[in-house]
């Protein structure tokens, strides 16, 4: 299996500079690691970085699109701070891409920015909820039609611990191995689900394959141990970029990280036929979105 990080040594998250070699390796799959690039926290921010600041129940706290901050506990300072704290980021890494993609800048669309406070060891959950097992992001409720999920990550652990993750293979791999397994989409199964509000949009062929894909990998021991992957520690202080609904990966250590989700139409890529949609589509040999 080629290489799937590629690495660069940016430092500031305002400088960023449109590198066609990097647009490609991101286009393809890969992960866009910077090793130097430090999300700095204010001296008044180090007690935010506490596990019991997550409201019950919850594995993240995040700031909604219009600024909302969900999935906090704490008092109106802390939040206020916490709002703070996620909100530079989300500047900092929209600054990021729009440095990196330019040609991305009028179609991106903004989604929740997240701080993952909990120790990624600690967490208990069901199979097809455990991000610990290789994936690719596709979500249950929520159909996107070929959508693509952009994410850029900052691991700000303050005692040095990485955020160590395993990165699998490229999404064609993927794809041919997962869609012969795959179950056949039913029309009337997802306008049902619409209908009961289990999905907030009617789900598409391609929204079916890609959480047959997501299933298919994480409930496949043999497939999560022996499938090509390579196991990266993101260092405390750095940062990575990647398309999550394209990069297989799985979370297997670290603490504190913050998070931004961006929205990108795949014909707004600089190569649509690289994205999982085209991809797809030309492995079933028919259109998977009416
Ligand atoms: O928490 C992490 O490091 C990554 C989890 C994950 O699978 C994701 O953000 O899509
Ligand atoms: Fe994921």
């Amino acid at each position: 299996m080629a290489e799937q990080i590629v690495e660069r040594d940016l430092a500031d998250w305002h400088a960023a500079r449109s590198d066609p070699a990097l647009i490609a390796a991101v286009e393809a799959g890969k992960v866009l690691y910077f090793p130097r690039l430090h999300f700095a926290l204010w001296p008044q921010e180090a007690g935010l970085l506490r596990p019991t600041l997550l409201a019950e129940g919850k594995r993240n706290i995040s700031l909604d699109a219009d600024g909302r901050l969900k999935g906090a506990a704490g008092d109106a300072d802390e939040q206020a701070a916490l709002a703070g704290m996620i909100g530079r980021f989300r500047t900092d890494a929209q600054a990021l891409v729009h440095g990196l993609l330019p040609d991305y800048t009028p179609h991106l669309r903004l989604a929740p920015t997240s701080f993952r406070p909990a120790r990624v060891e600690s967490r208990a959950q069901s199979w097809r909820a455990d991000d610990r097992r290789l994936h690719v992001d596709a979500f249950p409720s929520r159909p996107n039609r070929g959508e693509r999920i952009l994410r850029v990550f900052a691991n700000i652990n303050p005692e040095g611990q990485p955020r160590t993750w395993r990165v699998g293979e490229p999404f064609e791999d993927v794809a041919r191995r997962f869609l012969s397994r795959a179950r056949t989409y039913s029309r009337w199964q997802a306008r049902l689900l619409q209908k009961l509000g289990i999905t907030k949009s009617l789900r598409s062929e391609y929204d079916h394959l890609m959480l047959q894909l997501h299933d298919g990998m994480k409930g496949d021991a043999a497939y999560q141990q022996d499938a090509p992957q390579q196991t990266m520690a993101f260092a405390a202080g750095s940062a990575w970029v990647c398309f999550s609904d394209q990069t297989p990966h799985a979370v297997m250590g670290g603490q504190f990280m913050l998070e931004q989700t961006l929205h990108l139409p795949p014909e707004a890529q600089y190569n649509p036929a690289s994205s999982p949609l085209a991809i797809l589509t030309r492995l079933a040999g028919r259109p998977l979105i009416p």
